[in-house]
């Protein structure tokens, strides 16, 4: 099983989009494992995006992200990380295919309502960023043999 890391931006939390949003992954079949409801600091958020430092939309990114509350969840399951980038499209609202979360709810670059991790490893370093260890809950759904 793999996990992922799913921020829901400020701006999935200023549209009222959070219920929404969580119920896609919920009913893909991914598993919640944690979550958790926080204003990101600057120092959070530069260290989750510190790959972008130097980009000409850094600072402004950066704004953004510790400009209003944000929900920082852990999804696991099969692929979970492919299937998360799957399900939110491309970086541009504007670009991405209808059916994918940008491409349903979002027209802008910037303000995309979501970030997920881009890989395996990338996610296990976002994981320990926003969560403690003791955070995360492992636990076995009822269903699990059905979803696979
Ligand atoms: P991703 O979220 O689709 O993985 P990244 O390229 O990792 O996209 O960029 C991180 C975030 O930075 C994006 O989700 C978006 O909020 C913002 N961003 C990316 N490119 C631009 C841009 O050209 N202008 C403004 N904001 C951008
Ligand atoms: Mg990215």
């Amino acid at each position: 099983m793999q996990r992922t890391l799913v921020l829901l931006k400020p701006d999935c939390i200023q549209r009222r989009l959070v219920g929404t949003l969580i119920q896609r992954f919920e009913q893909k079949g991914l598993r919640l494992v944690a979550m958790k409801f926080l204003q990101a600091s600057r120092d959070l958020a530069e260290k989750h995006y510190a790959v972008h430092k130097g980009k000409p939309f850094y600072e402004s990114l950066l704004s953004f992200l510790t400009s209003g509350p944000t929900v920082a969840i852990v999804w696991e399951g099969r692929e979970a990380v492919s299937v998360v980038r799957e399900m939110m499209g491309k970086t541009d609202g504007a670009k991405s295919p209808p059916g994918t979360i940008r491409g349903d709810y979002g027209i802008s670059v910037q303000n995309n309502l979501i970030h997920g991790s881009d890989s395996p490893e990338n996610a296990a370093a976002e994981v320990s960023l926003w969560f403690a260890p003791a955070d995360l809950v492992c636990h076995q759904p009822t269903d699990a043999a059905w979803i696979g």
